[in-house]
């Protein structure tokens, strides 16, 4: 075999410098270790993920404010010395006593008598920030905001189909226990359309109890259930949805939808409202009036929650539809793509007769 004299300069070169190279391989490969080494907070690693998964903001004796921590590590976890609050540009509100441990997939309550802080039954934030025995912060924080609560009801710490943590309200009060889950209903977001223009666009919402619900405060009626992320939408006075009824809402006029969508006489529609259903994606909240303040004001609980993205998770709009009503319905996994059957969608607008 013939092996120029080029080919034979570049293998001499290349068996040359290859000790260099690979010297300066190692080199290189030990100054990014020490950089990754020396930028980790030598306790960092330690730190177990308490996250505070439950919380009770609305209470009347003897229920108290109370927050419940969940330990999701294999270990026991010792948060003496941390911090919690109710806000969290001040975190060293109240600090953890000295023996407080949480056991491996265990839980650690504590109220409002203990911490002495009482929280808004109007809604506020509660974040935990772990602390080193010098009361030095290390980095780990965990925590949510919240909105308004019925007396005795708590949000709780959820994970969705994505891993994404999501604070419900509770089905029913567990602490000192694992959650059980959100609250669905009693009515819920069945289907929506965002596009592909915005008189396409509507809410299809759906009592899913066996019986009959009002749409206001029977003990004061003038305070209806509202829509946020479309405007502010407040359905009329005097609204009652039959059992496991269901009805719409557009930003048509009622009549226009009725006829735009073949919609049976039985079946009731609201509207127009003011806003839009965005086509890059929002939040939409059913919200329910509570009792009013002594001041008269009144807070709202939200009873439904839909934050569509456009785009996987979610699946192709701008007509979704929910899978199964009684399961939670802002995760992507319980919504597909397509038209309600229950509408025929006219083409074409009616001529507006004058
Ligand atoms: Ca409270
Ligand atoms: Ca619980
Ligand atoms: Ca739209």
């Amino acid at each position: 075999m013939h092996v120029d004299i080029f080919t034979q300069i570049g293998i001499f070169l290349r068996h040359l410098l290859e000790p260099v190279w690979r010297i300066g391989v190692i080199i290189g490969t030990l100054l990014v270790v020490q950089t990754y080494v020396t930028s980790l907070p030598a306790i960092a690693q330690q730190t177990p993920e308490i996250k505070i998964n439950e919380v009770l903001a609305h209470t009347d004796l003897p229920q108290r404010d109370s927050v419940e921590f969940y330990n999701p590590e294999t270990e026991p976890a010792d948060i003496s010395g941390w911090f919690i609050t109710d806000n969290r540009n001040e975190p060293r509100k109240y600090q953890i006593p000295a023996g407080s441990t949480i056991e491996a997939d265990g839980f650690l309550v504590l109220d409002q008598d203990q911490t002495g802080m009482a929280l808004s039954a109007l809604g506020e934030e509660i974040y935990l920030f772990a602390a080193d025995a010098a009361g030095n912060f290390t980095g780990y924080s965990h925590g949510f905001q919240f909105g308004a609560s019925a007396n005795g009801v708590s949000f709780g710490r959820y994970i969705i189909s994505t891993g994404a943590e999501h604070f419900p309200v509770e089905r029913a009060l567990t602490l000192g226990a694992p959650n059980s889950g959100p609250q669905i209903g009693p009515v819920v977001i069945a289907g929506l359309a965002y596009g592909p223009t915005q008189a396409d666009e509507y809410i299809e919402f759906i009592n899913i109890t066996d019986t009959d619900i009002a749409l206001y405060d029977i003990n004061a009626p003038a305070n209806t259930w509202h829509v946020q992320g479309i405007g502010n939408y407040a359905f009329p006075s005097g609204v009652q949805i039959s059992a496991k009824g269901r009805f719409f809402l557009s930003p048509l006029t009622p009549d226009e939808f009725r006829t735009r969508y073949n919609i049976a006489a039985d079946v009731q529609v609201f509207g127009p409202y003011g806003g839009q259903l965005s086509d890059s994606g929002e939040k939409i909240e059913l919200l329910i009036p509570d009792e009013p303040n002594s001041d008269g004001s009144v807070p709202y609980i939200v009873a439904e929650t839909i934050e569509y993205e456009i785009g996987a998770p979610w699946p192709d709009g701008p007509q979704i539809m929910r899978q199964d009503l009684d399961a939670y319905g802002n995760d992507p996994a319980n919504w597909i793509s397509g038209i309600l059957p229950e509408l025929t969608k006219q083409i074409y607008l009616p001529v507006i007769q004058s």
